[in-house]
Formats: structure tokens, C-alpha cells, sequence
């Protein structure tokens, strides 16, 4: 027995893998193993000898099984050990950039705009692209010879055999949406109206589609001095600089009385533009107050109301302020072009965080 033992403990001590150890298991456990036969003998002996001879067996059995299965543990540890020493990664590696996509000048300029006029208590307002005749051209005081309502100028959905209504319109100004938002809110208001608009026009400055933001401010006093001061406020905040300077040209719009055109004092030096000084003008605006027939048709009462109207194109200004030099690049989902001239999708633009960064 103490040889038995002795011989299967060293064998365990030195088994260096785990085929080996098994190896060591079926020489002495397995079934035609050195210590099963000698289980197998038990049967011939004498009752007396087998009882202890038994139970001696038996222990030496477990002795071993337990040294087997301590053994099988340890090579199991040091094998996991060395596959980790061999098959590491670094997971503090940067992933693989992927690519991604960007925010366009149109949208991140529309979110700067947004971001100014919150500032100042606007709300946005929206409404329908197609629009009726009423809401796009009657409601905004456009006469039916005005020149925007010629067939050339505008384009016209098209109707039903032997409708005679006047057609629907992709609306050319978002001046409707302001209709709309006073005669759903009433007065006292203050909302601006981004989104699409739609002209037949096509060259280097123009295209069909393209996007404008008016604003709009009514309430018992309001004034053209309050619509200077917004105007000035908000190209200090959008293009980003300390003063500008602001000039007011009479102008003539349908739906506003007075009304003004508005240049931003600039310089071009080397091609690069400079707002707030110089000695050139840019026009950026058209505005006014508010025609009391326009008010009208918002039902908004025009002897105790009054306030100011303004209209920007957001291209435009998206141009000015970012140095992209053709219009029409804008809406060819040139994706080269997006990768350049965009955005990053986590830079959300507010007043107080720098709009553009
Ligand atoms: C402009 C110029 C002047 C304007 C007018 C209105 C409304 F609906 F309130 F009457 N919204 N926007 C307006 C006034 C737009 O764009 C060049």
C-alpha cells in the first residue's frame, strides 16, 4: 500500500500537463488500473483480511482521486495563465474611426438663428410647405397683378379637371406661418418662422429651394427702434463679433409699412470678408412694420396691436459667415462637400457656449 501510494503521489507531483495526469488517472484508476485490480482481488481474500484490506484501499483510492483532481486544478490555472500571457489585448487602444456623418451648414446655421432668438423670448413657429393662395399671396396684403403671383415667378400645384378655386402654392416666403401663428396665439407675439421656400430661379445666387427666416414681433408699443435693436443684437451674437453697425435703406414690401432694407458695414480684404468694419455694405434683411391689413387677416386688431416683421435667407448667411463660395453646391449631397463645409453632430449651438466654436 505505502509503495502504491508513494509511487502515484510522485507520479502526480511530476505530471507537467494535463495528458499526462490523465494518463496517470487510467494507470491508476481507470478500470484495468493498478489500483482497480487490486480492488478486483478484495473478493478472494479472507473475511478478516478483506475488511481491513478494504477500507485501506478505499482511502488510498480518495488519497490519490484528491491529488488527481488538485493536480488537474493547478495545470489548469498555470495553462489559463499562459493563454493570458499570450493572447492579450489592449483595450485602452482608440477605436477604428468610422465614418460619420455631419451636421449641414443649413441646419447648424438654422439651430444658430434659433439659439439667438430663444435668447431674446421668440418661439419658432412652423406650418405647410403647399400653401393656399390666401395664406402665401392675399393674406400678406400681394395683389393679384404683383409681379410674385405671375406664373413664372411662382411655382403652382396642379388641380382637378374643372376646378376653378385658385391653385395651392409651394409657398415662396414663410410669411404664412405667421399668419398662421397670429391668428393661432393672437397677440401680444414673438415667433420666427424657419424652413424651406420655393422660387423659379436658377443661376449662380439662386436656386429653386432655399431657406429663409422671418421673424416677427407684435405687441401695444413696438417699435422701429426695437427692431434696430434686435437686428443689431442678433448679427453681434450670429457673426460673432463685438459691434456692428447696421444701415436702414426705404424700401417697399406688400406686407410692411414702413419698410427697410438692411446693410451690415463689412471689408473684403484678400477675398475674405470682415463684418463690423470696413467700408463696404452687405445686404442682409428685409423688414419693416408690420402692414395693419396684414395684421388683419392674422386677426390681430390693428389699432390696439402693432409690431415688426423681418426676412433673411439662411443660405446666405450660412455663406457669409462660413466662407462657402457656391449656392448650389449646397444641395447636391456632394458628400466630400458635407465632410468639409459640416458640422460636428455633438456641437449643439447656444448663445452663451460660442454658436460655432
Ligand atoms: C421680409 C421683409 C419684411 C415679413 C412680414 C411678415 C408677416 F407675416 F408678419 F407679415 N413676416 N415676414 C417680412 C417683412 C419679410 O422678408 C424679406
Amino acid at each position: 500500500m505505502d509503495a502504491l501510494r508513494q509511487k502515484y503521489l510522485e507520479m502526480v507531483g511530476a505530471a507537467r500537463d494535463e495528458g499526462v495526469l490523465e494518463d496517470v488517472r487510467l494507470a491508476a484508476l481507470g478500470k484495468k488500473g493498478e489500483i482497480s485490480l487490486k480492488m478486483r482481488e478484495l473478493g478472494q481474500m479472507a473475511p478478516e483480511v478483506r475488511q481491513a484490506a478494504g477500507a485501506a484501499l478505499n482511502a488510498l483510492k480518495d488519497e490519490i482521486d484528491t491529488a488527481l483532481r488538485a493536480k488537474k486544478a493547478a495545470l489548469g490555472d498555470a495553462a489559463l495563465d499562459e493563454r493570458l500571457k499570450s493572447e492579450w489585448l489592449d483595450v485602452t487602444l482608440p477605436g477604428r474611426p468610422r465614418r460619420q456623418g455631419t451636421i449641414h451648414p443649413v441646419s447648424q446655421v438654422t439651430e444658430e438663428v434659433t439659439a439667438i432668438f430663444a435668447d431674446m423670448g421668440f418661439a419658432v413657429a412652423e406650418g405647410p410647405q403647399i400653401e393656399s393662395d390666401w395664406y402665401n399671396f392675399d393674406a400678406l396684403n400681394i395683389a393679384p397683378e404683383h409681379p410674385a403671383r405671375q406664373e413664372h415667378d411662382t411655382f403652382f400645384m396642379a388641380r382637378a379637371e374643372g376646378d376653378t378655386r385658385p391653385p395651392h402654392v409651394l409657398r415662396t416666403h414663410t410669411s404664412p406661418v405667421q399668419i398662421r401663428a397670429m391668428q393661432a396665439q393672437g397677440a401680444p407675439i414673438r415667433v420666427i418662422a424657419p424652413g424651406r421656400v420655393y422660387r423659379m430661379d436658377m443661376d449662380q445666387t439662386h436656386t429653386p429651394m432655399f431657406h429663409q427666416v422671418e421673424g416677427l414681433a407684435i405687441d401695444r408699443d413696438i417699435s422701429m427702434a426695437n427692431l434696430k435693436w434686435v437686428l443689431e443684437e442678433f448679427c453681434r451674437s450670429f457673426f460673432e463679433v463685438d459691434t456692428v453697425e447696421l444701415r436702414f435703406r426705404a424700401s417697399h414690401f406688400p406686407f410692411t409699412e414702413p419698410s427697410a432694407e438692411v446693410d451690415i458695414r463689412c471689408s473684403w480684404e484678400g477675398g475674405q470678408l470682415k463684418i463690423g468694419e470696413g467700408d463696404s455694405w452687405l445686404e442682409i434683411l428685409g423688414s419693416g412694420m408690420v402692414h395693419p391689413k396684414v395684421l388683419a387677416a392674422g386677426g390681430i386688431d390693428p389699432a390696439e396691436w402693432q409690431g415688426f416683421a423681418f426676412g433673411m435667407g439662411i443660405d446666405r448667411i450660412a455663406m457669409l459667415k462660413y466662407g462657402i463660395p457656391d449656392l448650389r453646391a449646397f444641395f447636391e449631397s456632394d458628400l466630400r462637400w458635407l465632410r468639409h463645409y459640416g458640422f460636428s453632430a455633438l456641437d449643439m449651438p447656444t448663445v452663451a457656449g460660442g454658436l460655432s466654436r
